[in-house]
């Protein structure tokens, strides 16, 4: 029998209560389809911060190497400065196994409703990919003059045009394998960021001639942010650097209903590295420890890892399992207007995933 390892990093917050859900699917899918996993758990994250002063040890991406993908709930913690738990957990493990497409879905699931008002029951179905290793997140820059009143702060963003066109042309490769709309839009501030994004439209212009099968258009991040909300039926594979495909993924996870539906996936396309899969939402630490976080998030995200690893029908059946428990009136939890618990949805999305088909 096939088996996978699988690294787990709950994490902070509600990703311990996500993950948790999420495994207890993840086995009732592997016991259905007839795979193994071996999850093996690393306790690092805040609580980690607090008892060592990192939020992962030395040797960590050593030992996250070992596993055929890694599954992560969420990082943050109210005492702990945001930039500490992101830069000593999250961005480390995407920079070192060059996790360089960041592929972000939003869809509008029967039994959702969308926030917009008056919207027309079209389908919502997109997916940003955001670039992952570069960009705006490059850990470049520093202070100058710290704690004085002449202080400097300088951050410097990275775009090269390896990076462009790779994560551009995994964007056009990903319309092709949707067969959805065919579309692929770009997403840059290329009239104020007149080199790093004239440098990434460019590369976009080249990049598409070689798909002319793909629609493209090309917006300025403030369009795309009004167009998500005026118009987010027309959009299928969107394409932006790490901070605009970062941001225009929590509007694409609204008009959709949540953050608590948005999955994503943290790909290696060159399958060299394990890749990440995580929700798009944080800690919320707000509703951490009350059992009412949305677990949907991390199981579609759980699905696009079996799918990446080569368990295509396992990871379909996870997402319509999913689809039947919202479509049918089944538990839902406060974020998408439910009462129920996190616990109460992963009993219903377990009996959907392994409810025997109906006799003809
Ligand atoms: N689910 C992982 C998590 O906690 N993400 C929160 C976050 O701050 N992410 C930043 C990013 O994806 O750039």
């Amino acid at each position: 029998m096939k088996s996978y390892r699988i690294a787990v990093i709950a994490g902070d917050g509600i990703g311990v209560e996500v993950v948790d859900a999420t495994i207890a699917v993840l086995k009732s899918a592997a016991k259905k389809f007839g795979f193994g996993l071996k999850f093996t758990g690393y306790d690092w994250g805040s609580e980690y911060y607090f008892q060592n002063g990192h939020m992962m040890p030395a040797n960590a991406i050593g030992k996250l190497a070992a596993s055929d993908a890694i599954l992560l709930g969420a990082v943050g913690h109210p005492k702990i400065a945001d930039h500490i738990t992101l830069h000593g957990l999250l961005l480390p493990i995407r920079r070192a196994f060059d996790q360089f497409a960041n592929v972000r879905p939003a869809r509008l699931y029967p039994g959702v409703d969308s926030p917009l008002r008056g919207f027309p029951p079209r389908d919502i179905d997109m997916v940003v990919v955001r670039e992952n290793t570069e960009g705006e997140y490059a850990p470049i820059g520093g202070f100058v003059h710290q704690g004085h009143p002449a202080e400097v702060a300088v951050q410097t963003a990275v775009f090269t045009r390896h990076g462009c066109e790779r994560v551009i042309r995994f964007a056009f490769e990903l319309a092709r394998k949707r067969k959805n709309k065919m579309r692929v839009a770009s997403i840059t501030k290329s009239n104020a960021q007149a080199y790093s994004m004239v440098l990434w439209d460019r590369v976009f212009q080249m990049v598409a001639a070689e798909y002319p099968d793909i629609a493209t258009e090309s917006l300025l991040v403030d369009a795309a942010a009004m167009n998500f909300v005026r118009r987010p039926h027309t959009f299928d594979v969107v394409v932006a650097s790490n901070l605009f495909g970062d941001i225009l993924s929590d509007l694409s996870a609204i008009v959709t209903g949540s953050i608590g539906l948005a999955a994503s996936a943290n790909i290696d396309p060159t399958r060299r590295f394990p890749s990440l899969f995580e929700p798009v939402h944080g800690s919320a630490p707000d509703i951490a420890g009350k059992g009412i976080a949305n677990p949907l998030a991390t199981m579609i995200s759980a699905g696009m890892m079996l799918d990446h690893l080569g368990e295509a029908k396992a990871g379909a059946a996870i997402e319509a399992a999913i689809r039947t428990v919202l479509s049918e009136g089944g538990p839902k939890t406060p974020d998408i207007g439910g009462t129920h618990k996190c616990a109460d949805v992963q009993k219903a999305v377990i009996a959907a995933l392994t409810k025997p088909p109906a006799k003809p």
